[in-house]
């Protein structure tokens, strides 16, 4: 990595944007380019040790109360699926389904526990990365390579195209929701309480934990696992898989991504028919988030689901996709 006092690129540097469709290599993904980056030092200190505390933390599991990895296993699921895959990315950012009230506050409390920026500023980086993808307005465009998609993003300042692109998305609906306001007025207590503090506590005070072991497991550990897990959709499912819908775009169907990612890895089809609740073909198969928001209708929580026909689905692969679609075998 290369740094310089000035993040901007000249217009001739930012005139250079590729597009997917000038890649060479083969598989479909453009090479790197060279670029002036800007490192934050800060955010590359505090997630170097945010991963060494994790490690730690794997390291303490065996000497700790079986409940407290359970805990931490819970919080993963809670934080990843409802505030991650279901809140900020199927509901805020697709509006590929409604949520009544009592759910999105639960759903913004879980994606408190996430960390992962609040819900408006992650939906607008999410909307970017759709619209813009794979060019320099995508916060973590993955033909910067793997490293620069999963994390690298957030080592370094912001593209100016992102912001400048950015800006051109509508937000309005994000403003209008009370619950997505108060969680961005209040985010920075929502996650010292909800990320940090209570995941702590409760090992401590239900079941006697030590504080090393409540902190480095319920807390680092977790984090770091759901991080990861979030920031491989963006960088392995936009590398590597078949791409039944739409071969002229990287993100790809990874089904191990999907496994990790509570449904996210089918991430061509996603990429495809964005609006699809589902993000996929398969139904509840490798998707719990699918299965959670079903859930939600079923108690009337969630309703309006919205799907892609799939005669619109078949029409589209056999059109744009690179044969794999395996049409009626995939249900
Ligand atoms: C994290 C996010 O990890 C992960 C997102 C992943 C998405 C994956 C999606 C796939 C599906 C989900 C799968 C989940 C699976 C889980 C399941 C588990 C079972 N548009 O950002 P700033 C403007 S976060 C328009 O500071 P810099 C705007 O005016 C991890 N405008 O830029 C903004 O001001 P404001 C924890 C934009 O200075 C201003 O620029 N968090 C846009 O370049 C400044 O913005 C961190 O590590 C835009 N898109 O800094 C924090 N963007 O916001 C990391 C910016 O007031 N972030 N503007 O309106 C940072 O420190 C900084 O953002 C930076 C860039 C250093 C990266
Ligand atoms: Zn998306
Ligand atoms: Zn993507």
């Amino acid at each position: 990595m290369t740094s310089s006092t000035n993040g901007a690129m000249a217009p001739t540097e930012t005139s250079r944007v590729r597009t997917p469709k000038q890649s060479s290599n083969g598989a479909g993904i453009p090479q790197p380019r060279a670029q002036p980056l800007q490192i934050v030092w800060r955010n590359v200190v505090f997630m170097t040790l945010l991963h060494i505390g994790a490690v730690y933390g794997l390291v303490l599991i065996p000497h700790a109360h079986t409940y407290t990895t359970v805990w931490a296993i819970f919080l993963h699921y809670f934080s990843g699926v409802l505030g991650i895959t279901a809140g900020a990315h199927r509901l805020w950012t697709h509006r590929s389904y409604k949520a009544r009230l009592p759910l999105r506050v639960v759903m913004a409390a879980a994606n408190s526990v996430a960390f992962q920026n609040h819900i408006h500023e992650w939906s607008r980086d999410h909307r970017c990365h759709h619209k813009y993808s794979e060019t320099d307005a995508d916060p973590h465009n993955a033909s910067r390579g793997f490293f620069f998609s999963h994390c690298g993003w957030l080592l370094l300042r912001k593209h100016p195209d992102v912001k400048a692109k950015g800006k051109l998305i509508d937000m309005t609906d994000l403003a209008a929701d009370p619950v997505v306001r108060f969680q961005k007025r209040y985010y920075l207590a929502s996650v010292l309480l909800l990320c940090f503090a209570l995941p702590t506590a409760v090992p401590i005070l239900a079941w006697q934990e030590s504080l090393r072991n409540a902190f480095f497991i319920a807390v680092v550990s977790r984090y770091v696992l759901t991080l990861n897990v979030t920031w491989l959709v963006n960088s392995a499912a936009h590398l590597w898989g078949n791409r039944p819908y739409d071969r002229s775009i990287h993100p790809a169907e990874n089904g191990f991504v999907s496994a990790m990612a509570g449904g996210e890895g089918w991430h061509n089809y996603h990429h495809t028919f964005p609006f699809d609740y589902a993000t996929g073909e398969l139904g509840w198969r490798i998707n719990m988030t699918t299965v959670f928001i079903d859930a939600m209708a079923w108690t009337g929580l969630a309703y309006d689901l919205r799907t892609a026909s799939p005669n619109v689905v078949r029409a589209r692969a056999l059109r744009t996709g690179d044969g794999t679609w395996k049409g009626e075998h995939a249900h």
